[in-house]
Protein backbone atom coordinates (compact mmCIF):
# COMPACT_ATOMS: atom_id res chain seq x y z
CA UNK A 1 0.00 0.00 0.00
CA UNK A 2 1.45 3.50 -0.57
CA UNK A 3 2.73 5.90 2.11
CA UNK A 4 1.78 9.46 2.24
CA UNK A 5 3.95 11.51 4.19
CA UNK A 6 2.31 14.69 5.16
CA UNK A 7 4.33 18.14 6.41
CA UNK A 8 2.75 18.92 9.68
CA UNK A 9 2.32 22.30 8.68
CA UNK A 10 -0.97 21.18 6.97
CA UNK A 11 -2.86 22.41 9.97
CA UNK A 12 -2.92 26.21 9.71
CA UNK A 13 -1.95 28.25 12.93
CA UNK A 14 -4.31 30.03 14.48
CA UNK A 15 -4.54 33.67 14.40
CA UNK A 16 -3.30 35.40 17.97
CA UNK A 17 -7.22 35.78 20.12
CA UNK A 18 -7.77 39.05 20.84
CA UNK A 19 -10.58 37.99 23.43
CA UNK A 20 -7.71 37.36 26.13
CA UNK A 21 -7.56 35.59 28.89
CA UNK A 22 -10.73 36.18 30.59
CA UNK A 23 -13.05 34.28 27.92
CA UNK A 24 -10.76 31.62 27.81
CA UNK A 25 -12.62 29.09 29.69
CA UNK A 26 -15.88 30.57 28.64
CA UNK A 27 -17.93 27.23 28.59
CA UNK A 28 -21.22 28.58 26.10
CA UNK A 29 -23.60 26.60 24.23
CA UNK A 30 -23.75 25.48 20.72
CA UNK A 31 -26.46 25.95 18.61
CA UNK A 32 -27.17 24.18 15.00
CA UNK A 33 -29.49 24.67 12.14
CA UNK A 34 -29.61 22.23 9.69
CA UNK A 35 -29.17 24.01 6.39
CA UNK A 36 -29.58 22.01 3.23
CA UNK A 37 -28.88 18.76 1.80
CA UNK A 38 -27.37 18.64 -1.88
CA UNK A 39 -26.80 16.59 -4.57
CA UNK A 40 -24.99 19.04 -7.27
CA UNK A 41 -22.95 21.75 -7.37
CA UNK A 42 -25.62 24.61 -7.87
CA UNK A 43 -27.56 23.53 -4.42
CA UNK A 44 -24.47 24.32 -2.43
CA UNK A 45 -25.14 26.99 -0.16
CA UNK A 46 -23.55 30.42 -0.87
CA UNK A 47 -19.58 30.14 0.06
CA UNK A 48 -20.30 33.09 3.31
CA UNK A 49 -18.07 31.37 6.57
CA UNK A 50 -15.62 28.95 7.18
CA UNK A 51 -16.35 25.38 5.92
CA UNK A 52 -15.53 22.09 8.15
CA UNK A 53 -16.17 18.65 6.24
CA UNK A 54 -16.43 15.56 7.51
CA UNK A 55 -15.19 12.70 5.17
CA UNK A 56 -14.51 9.02 5.92
CA UNK A 57 -16.19 4.95 4.83
CA UNK A 58 -19.96 4.68 5.49
CA UNK A 59 -20.52 3.60 9.00
CA UNK A 60 -17.18 5.42 10.03
CA UNK A 61 -18.70 7.40 12.03
CA UNK A 62 -19.14 10.81 10.55
CA UNK A 63 -22.56 12.06 11.54
CA UNK A 64 -22.03 10.60 15.25
CA UNK A 65 -18.92 12.99 15.58
CA UNK A 66 -20.99 16.19 13.87
CA UNK A 67 -23.51 15.01 16.82
CA UNK A 68 -21.05 14.67 19.38
CA UNK A 69 -19.65 18.37 18.80
CA UNK A 70 -22.73 19.92 18.49
CA UNK A 71 -24.54 17.93 21.69
CA UNK A 72 -27.60 17.10 19.54
CA UNK A 73 -28.73 14.84 17.07
CA UNK A 74 -28.83 17.01 14.50
CA UNK A 75 -27.08 14.83 12.06
CA UNK A 76 -29.06 11.54 10.95
CA UNK A 77 -27.06 8.72 12.02
CA UNK A 78 -27.38 4.89 10.96
CA UNK A 79 -26.48 1.29 11.58
CA UNK A 80 -27.13 0.68 7.31
CA UNK A 81 -24.09 1.82 5.52
CA UNK A 82 -24.46 4.34 2.23
CA UNK A 83 -27.78 6.14 3.72
CA UNK A 84 -26.19 9.90 2.99
CA UNK A 85 -26.25 10.60 -0.08
CA UNK A 86 -25.96 14.01 -0.59
CA UNK A 87 -23.53 16.72 0.92
CA UNK A 88 -25.75 17.88 4.47
CA UNK A 89 -24.75 20.99 5.48
CA UNK A 90 -25.21 22.53 9.17
CA UNK A 91 -24.86 25.79 10.35
CA UNK A 92 -23.09 26.46 13.96
CA UNK A 93 -23.73 29.20 16.03
CA UNK A 94 -22.62 30.04 19.85
CA UNK A 95 -25.84 30.81 22.35
CA UNK A 96 -26.04 34.42 22.81
CA UNK A 97 -24.44 35.21 19.11
CA UNK A 98 -26.77 36.06 16.27
CA UNK A 99 -25.07 35.17 13.53
CA UNK A 100 -23.62 31.79 12.34
CA UNK A 101 -19.58 30.95 12.83
CA UNK A 102 -18.90 27.89 11.01
CA UNK A 103 -20.70 25.51 8.78
CA UNK A 104 -20.20 21.41 8.86
CA UNK A 105 -20.71 19.69 6.07
CA UNK A 106 -21.54 15.92 6.41
CA UNK A 107 -20.11 14.02 2.68
CA UNK A 108 -21.13 10.87 1.95
CA UNK A 109 -19.48 8.06 2.69
CA UNK A 110 -17.15 5.82 0.38
CA UNK A 111 -16.46 2.35 0.33
CA UNK A 112 -19.57 0.91 0.05
CA UNK A 113 -19.42 -1.44 -2.68
CA UNK A 114 -22.95 -2.76 -2.71
CA UNK A 115 -23.68 0.63 -4.83
CA UNK A 116 -19.96 1.36 -7.00
CA UNK A 117 -21.01 2.98 -9.78
CA UNK A 118 -23.72 5.20 -7.80
CA UNK A 119 -20.92 6.20 -5.23
CA UNK A 120 -18.45 6.87 -8.25
CA UNK A 121 -20.57 9.00 -9.94
CA UNK A 122 -21.68 11.27 -7.33
CA UNK A 123 -18.08 11.82 -6.67
CA UNK A 124 -17.15 13.15 -10.00
CA UNK A 125 -20.60 15.35 -9.92
CA UNK A 126 -20.25 16.79 -6.88
CA UNK A 127 -17.95 15.11 -4.08
CA UNK A 128 -15.00 15.98 -6.12
CA UNK A 129 -15.99 19.53 -7.23
CA UNK A 130 -16.52 20.66 -3.72
CA UNK A 131 -13.04 19.43 -2.34
CA UNK A 132 -11.56 20.81 -5.17
CA UNK A 133 -13.03 24.06 -5.51
CA UNK A 134 -14.97 24.65 -2.15
CA UNK A 135 -13.36 28.41 -1.73
CA UNK A 136 -14.74 28.30 2.03
CA UNK A 137 -13.44 25.36 2.96
CA UNK A 138 -11.53 25.63 5.95
CA UNK A 139 -10.64 21.98 7.36
CA UNK A 140 -10.92 18.41 6.22
CA UNK A 141 -11.28 15.96 8.96
CA UNK A 142 -10.82 12.06 7.67
CA UNK A 143 -12.41 9.82 9.61
CA UNK A 144 -11.25 6.41 10.09
CA UNK A 145 -12.53 3.48 12.40
CA UNK A 146 -9.80 2.44 15.19
CA UNK A 147 -11.50 -1.14 15.15
CA UNK A 148 -10.61 -1.79 11.42
CA UNK A 149 -7.54 -2.19 9.95
CA UNK A 150 -6.08 0.99 7.98
CA UNK A 151 -8.26 0.54 4.55
CA UNK A 152 -6.97 1.33 1.08
CA UNK A 153 -9.60 3.48 0.14
CA UNK A 154 -8.59 5.97 3.23
CA UNK A 155 -5.44 5.87 1.71
CA UNK A 156 -7.12 7.23 -1.36
CA UNK A 157 -9.16 10.14 0.44
CA UNK A 158 -6.02 11.37 2.12
CA UNK A 159 -4.24 11.22 -1.35
CA UNK A 160 -6.51 12.77 -2.61
CA UNK A 161 -6.92 16.21 0.08
CA UNK A 162 -2.75 16.26 -0.65
CA UNK A 163 -2.57 16.52 -3.94
CA UNK A 164 -5.71 19.47 -3.78
CA UNK A 165 -3.36 20.75 -0.95
CA UNK A 166 -6.90 20.59 1.19
CA UNK A 167 -5.89 20.65 5.13
CA UNK A 168 -6.75 17.99 7.26
CA UNK A 169 -6.76 16.10 10.03
CA UNK A 170 -7.52 12.64 11.12
CA UNK A 171 -9.92 11.67 13.29
CA UNK A 172 -9.82 7.72 14.85
CA UNK A 173 -13.24 7.34 15.44
CA UNK A 174 -15.16 4.76 17.92
CA UNK A 175 -11.97 4.52 20.34
CA UNK A 176 -14.43 3.32 23.16
CA UNK A 177 -14.56 -0.12 21.60
CA UNK A 178 -10.93 -0.92 21.99
CA UNK A 179 -9.18 -0.86 25.94
CA UNK A 180 -5.97 1.03 26.70
CA UNK A 181 -3.27 -1.69 24.93
CA UNK A 182 -5.51 -2.27 21.71
CA UNK A 183 -5.82 1.60 21.67
CA UNK A 184 -2.59 1.88 21.35
CA UNK A 185 -1.42 -0.78 19.54
CA UNK A 186 -4.64 0.65 16.70
CA UNK A 187 -2.56 3.94 17.07
CA UNK A 188 -0.05 2.12 15.99
CA UNK A 189 -1.23 0.96 13.06
CA UNK A 190 -2.20 3.94 11.48
CA UNK A 191 0.68 6.07 12.48
CA UNK A 192 2.64 2.94 10.84
CA UNK A 193 0.87 3.48 7.41
CA UNK A 194 0.15 7.28 7.38
CA UNK A 195 3.54 8.12 8.73
CA UNK A 196 3.93 12.21 9.88
CA UNK A 197 0.12 12.44 10.36
CA UNK A 198 -1.38 13.24 13.22
CA UNK A 199 -4.66 11.03 14.06
CA UNK A 200 -7.00 12.52 17.12
CA UNK A 201 -8.38 9.33 18.98
CA UNK A 202 -12.34 9.99 19.19
CA UNK A 203 -15.31 8.47 20.54
CA UNK A 204 -18.68 9.99 20.21
CA UNK A 205 -19.94 7.98 23.08
CA UNK A 206 -17.61 8.74 26.03
CA UNK A 207 -16.86 12.29 24.46
CA UNK A 208 -12.71 11.32 24.49
CA UNK A 209 -11.26 14.13 21.68
CA UNK A 210 -13.87 16.33 21.56
CA UNK A 211 -12.31 19.22 22.94
CA UNK A 212 -9.31 18.80 21.17
CA UNK A 213 -10.81 18.76 17.75
CA UNK A 214 -12.90 21.46 19.00
CA UNK A 215 -9.42 23.72 19.30
CA UNK A 216 -8.58 22.05 15.74
CA UNK A 217 -11.51 23.28 14.26
CA UNK A 218 -11.34 26.57 15.59
CA UNK A 219 -7.35 27.17 14.78
CA UNK A 220 -8.54 25.94 11.30
CA UNK A 221 -11.51 28.37 10.56
CA UNK A 222 -9.75 31.23 12.42
CA UNK A 223 -12.21 31.31 15.41
CA UNK A 224 -11.61 33.35 18.49
CA UNK A 225 -9.80 31.22 21.09
CA UNK A 226 -12.50 31.42 23.40
CA UNK A 227 -12.41 27.84 24.78
CA UNK A 228 -15.95 27.99 23.33
CA UNK A 229 -17.32 24.06 23.44
CA UNK A 230 -20.90 22.27 23.56
CA UNK A 231 -21.81 22.64 27.36
CA UNK A 232 -25.17 19.92 26.70
N1 LIG B 1 -19.23 2.49 20.07
C1 LIG B 1 -19.32 3.53 19.24
N2 LIG B 1 -20.14 3.46 18.17
C2 LIG B 1 -20.20 4.53 17.33
C3 LIG B 1 -19.43 5.69 17.56
N3 LIG B 1 -19.67 6.57 16.55
C4 LIG B 1 -20.58 5.98 15.75
N4 LIG B 1 -20.92 4.74 16.21
C5 LIG B 1 -21.89 3.81 15.60
O1 LIG B 1 -21.49 3.53 14.27
C6 LIG B 1 -22.61 3.48 13.39
C7 LIG B 1 -22.44 4.46 12.24
O2 LIG B 1 -22.42 5.78 12.74
P1 LIG B 1 -22.75 7.03 11.81
O3 LIG B 1 -22.43 8.24 12.59
O4 LIG B 1 -24.14 6.92 11.24
O5 LIG B 1 -21.68 6.82 10.63
P2 LIG B 1 -21.58 7.57 9.18
O6 LIG B 1 -22.19 6.64 8.18
O7 LIG B 1 -20.11 7.71 8.95
O8 LIG B 1 -22.28 8.89 9.31
C8 LIG B 1 -23.84 3.78 14.25
O9 LIG B 1 -24.42 2.55 14.61
C9 LIG B 1 -23.26 4.48 15.46
O10 LIG B 1 -24.02 4.30 16.63
C10 LIG B 1 -18.56 5.73 18.72
O11 LIG B 1 -17.84 6.69 19.01
N5 LIG B 1 -18.56 4.61 19.51
MG1 LIG C 1 -23.86 9.69 8.22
Amino acid sequence: MLKISVPLVWIKRPRLASSGQKSRNLNVRVLSTFVTAATSVDRFPAPALPEVAFLGRSNVGKSSVINSLLGTKIAKTSSTPGRTRSINFFEVRWAGNPRPELVFADLPGYGYTRVPREVWSQWSDFIEPYLRERRSLALCLALVDLNVPPQESDTQLLQFLQSAERPFLMIGTKADKLSGNTLRKALDSFAQEFPDMRIVPYSARTGLGRDELWREIREAAVLPQTGLRPSG
